[in-house]
């Protein structure tokens, strides 16, 4: 059970059903035809960016990927925002410009959000080698998929931060752990020929751990000592945060096996067969609710009215997206950098 107070462990329940809830929206609405164009969903990494980004101060650099939905919001993004961005709507986080793959927020701490894999690991080094420069206490957090380690754009990148001793995390999300029954430890969902990913960053002189990713408690515990010893100055840190793939990810678009309910945690008839395995023991949203509830810190009902409370945000929020109008044509220059 995560050594935490109660009060951050509901606050970090609460993100995760955030984004959890608003991920499984997404789905719909795009089933519905509601909106077109692709786009990536955070759910079964929830635990991984709530207390990761829980260990975070104001002011720190954070970076992100084509799967940063669940990043923006928990660090406390509006829901209402981030969908109006995500359909290119005017009252978006970037005016309707910065789309799904594009989201960012620099008062929430995101500088840049990238979908080009492993475009965001040199920037956030180099945000690191500022703020070390600048002598002013902030750190660079990057967060991306364990794909991205394939591109040489990393390996530079962690040779930069480790000669100078930058004050980065490197946050790993292989999203690709093989599931149980199967060959596990055998290969990740990248196609890297060195194994264990850590293997990576620690050839570099990078202090590197692995951590289950649906383990809120893990999560927190291992960023926090993280982050600890980059403030004391100690260099970069690696984190691989591992989770099991969802079953909704199976297709090239999402699906939702079952929408989530706070019973599930406890009884997953209501899911179909094939995904029953990941409901059980890799949902990280379920995992943490169990143990809120087992370990006496939360009662369902609390736990089922942060659920409710949630819905209606989420209601809300796609309410407030869809009323927010497209923006003016003539907007489609302002606010962009490319010259002519
Ligand atoms: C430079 C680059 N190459 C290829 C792509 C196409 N692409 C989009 S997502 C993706 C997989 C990335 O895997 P990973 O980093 O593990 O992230 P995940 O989607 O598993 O979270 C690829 C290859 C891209 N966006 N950018
Ligand atoms: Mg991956």
């Amino acid at each position: 059970m995560p050594n935490l107070p109660r009060e951050v462990l509901l606050d970090y329940c609460r993100r995760m059903l955030v984004i959890r809830l608003f991920e499984e929206a997404l789905i719909g609405l795009h089933h519905e035809g509601r909106f077109k164009g692709h786009y990536h969903v955070y759910i079964g990494q929830e635990a991984t960016g709530v207390a990761a980004l829980g260990c975070v101060e104001n002011g720190d650099h954070l970076f992100t990927t084509h799967r940063n939905h669940g990043h923006l919001l928990a660090r406390g993004a509006d829901p209402a925002r981030l969908l109006a961005e995500i359909l290119g709507r005017r009252d978006g986080y970037n005016k309707g410009k910065g789309g799904t793959f594009h989201t960012s927020s620099a008062d929430l701490g995101f500088l840049h959000t990238s979908a080009v894999v492993a475009g965001i690991i040199p920037l956030a080094t180099g945000a690191a080698y500022s703020a070390k420069v600048q002598k002013n206490g902030r750190i660079a957090v990057c967060l991306f998929g364990d794909g991205a380690l394939e591109e040489a754009a990393a390996a530079e990148s962690f040779n930069l931060a480790s000669l100078s001793k930058l004050p980065v995390l490197y946050l790993c999300e292989n999203n690709g752990k093989y599931g149980h029954g199967r060959a596990t430890g055998a290969a990740q969902s990248s196609t890297m020929a060195a194994f264990p990913l850590t293997d990576l960053p620690k050839a570099y002189r990078i202090p590197a751990e692995q951590v289950d990713g649906t383990d809120t408690g893990a999560v927190h515990a291992l960023v926090a000592e993280a982050v600890r010893r980059i403030r004391r100055g100690e260099g970069p840190q690696f984190i691989e945060a591992q989770t099991m793939r969802w079953p909704g990810n199976e297709a090239s678009w999402p699906m939702v096996p079952a929408p989530t309910e706070i019973a599930l945690a406890w009884e997953v008839g209501t899911v179909p067969e094939a995904a029953r395995e990941w409901y059980r023991h890799s949902d990280p949203v379920l995992i943490l609710i169990r143990e809120l509830v087992e370990s006496k810190r939360a009662t369902r009902q609390e736990i089922d009215d942060v659920h409710q409370n949630v819905r209606a945000q989420i209601a809300a929020a796609v309410k407030f997206a869809f009323e927010s109008p497209y923006p003016d044509p003539q907007e489609a220059l302002k606010d962009v950098f490319a010259g002519r």
